[in-house]
């Protein structure tokens, strides 16, 4: 493992899949034992982020590398698609819930998950290509879309049943990004699919049932990733024409410009050119939203290649922090304290800013977990601002686990200029 004990792997869970659990671990399922082109492995794991530690839960019924993984209204995950332990080619229609029902959820940071069962659900999940994009919105139901057109479908996690939504507009997408579009105060209610073809730059959304094609980004592009900024901009970050391949031909470490160059969509849905990132980062390429407000860039495996004079230590080498503008915009909001406990959906709750009379709006983003361009976790919610008095700033939550699932969440205040602070940790979802 690339950690500090440089202690052997403990289990070969490459090409995962993840999402977060209301007590703050990651729950981490399937990998590759190798073989067939790649064997899934039915590994179940929970990652514990205060201890560093990993704990084992019992096998799923099936194998699965490259599945997908997305935490529902009720704080338990559902697993869906990746290549069973029959080897690559044979991608698995089992859908899986974890914890099993009957089993608790796991819902404080003391509650560790071990030996606990996974439960096949009665809806199958047939995707032909694993890593689809799974999204829980406002509704409470699961929105599967598939890389394949044709694929898209509406899963609901009580009844266990799985209807067909309308055919995507474009074809075939391989590893492009999407997102749950923020929708206020409200949980998100839409998702905007994006890249996953070179040849395309449109973009498409699914809402009320029905597909549209929203305004381009600059270049078609794929293994893209697309993040949530606290004030509700997305950025999409890293991209390749294919699979080790940044437009000079694979395994070339030379890149196309274009797949360096990061882009901003406003609050007005156009895209605008961002800064080009120093490195080109495609497969594997991994991005996030960091507490403080900037963005770590890492991930990737051919500029590594290429790059790390290091690369026989096996790790991947290097990390890009970009600064969006609002860093540099003059002083920023102050957050000095958020509540220790847990907050319950629509209760009232106040936070302490020694800069409350300038702030104008706060703001819930949900920590993401990314592989592969698939990020199932991450969401924007407005928090409705109920009167500011001194430094106190009273605010109510969102109203329902559905609008935003249980679990820890950053805490974003931003002022008037649309800068946001450094976010504190709230626990949002109450037993
Ligand atoms: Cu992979």
């Amino acid at each position: 493992m690339p950690d500090r004990t440089h202690a052997p792997r403990p289990a070969p869970f490459f090409c995962a899949g993840h999402s977060f659990l209301p007590n703050g671990m990651l729950g981490v399922f399937g990998g590759n034992t190798g073989g067939k082109g790649g064997s899934g492995a039915k590994l179940s794991f929970v990652f514990d982020p205060w201890t560093e530690g990993w704990y084992r839960n019992r096998d799923m019924a099936v194998g699965r590398w490259y599945p997908s993984v997305v935490t529902g209204a009720d704080g338990r995950q559902i697993i869906m698609s990746g290549q069973s332990e029959r080897g690559t080619g044979t991608p698995t229609p089992v859908v899986e819930r974890f914890p099993a029902l009957g089993q608790p959820v796991p819902w404080r940071p003391y509650d560790i998950p071990l030996d606990v069962s996974v439960q096949r659900m009665r809806s199958d999940a047939p995707f032909r290509n694993d890593y689809p994009h799974l999204f829980s919105l406002r509704d409470g139901m699961i929105y599967g879309l598939g890389r394949d057109a044709d694929q898209q479908w509406l899963f609901d996690p009580r009844a266990e049943t799985r209807t067909d939504l309308p055919r995507r507009p474009a074809d075939f997408r391989g590893y492009g990004s999407a997102v749950p579009l923020p929708a206020g105060f409200r949980g998100p209610d839409s998702v905007l699919v994006l890249g996953g073809d070179p040849l395309d730059p449109n973009t498409y959304r699914l809402s009320g049932g029905a597909w549209t094609a929203q305004e381009p980004r600059a270049f078609g592009r794929t293994q893209d990733d697309t993040l949530i900024l606290p004030g509700g901009t997305l950025l999409t970050v890293n991209g390749a024409k294919d699979t080790r391949d940044y437009g000079f031909g694979p395994f070339n470490p030379k890149a196309d410009l274009k797949f360096r160059q990061t882009e901003l969509r406003g609050a007005d849905g156009r895209w605008r050119l961002g800064p080009a990132q120093r490195l080109p980062r495609g497969y594997h390429s991994n991005a996030l939203v960091l507490p403080d407000g900037r963005v770590m860039v890492t991930g990737d495996e051919l500029q590594q290649i290429a790059n790390d004079p290091d690369i026989k230590d096996g790790m991947d080498g290097s990390i890009e922090i970009y600064e969006p503008a609002y860093l540099h915009r003059g002083a920023r909001p102050v957050l000095d304290r958020v509540p220790a406990g847990e907050i319950a959906h629509d209760a009232e709750f106040s936070v302490e800013s020694s800069t409350a009379t300038g702030v104008r709006r706060a703001v819930l983003l949900a920590p993401t977990t990314v592989t592969h361009a698939v990020n199932t976790s991450q969401r924007h919610l407005e928090l409705r601002m109920t009167g500011v008095r001194g430094r106190t700033i009273g605010l109510r939550a969102p109203a329902t686990s559905a609008d935003a699932p249980p679990g820890y969440y950053m805490l974003f205040l931003l002022d008037a200029k649309g800068v946001p602070g450094a976010a504190k940790w709230v626990k949002l979802g109450k037993r």
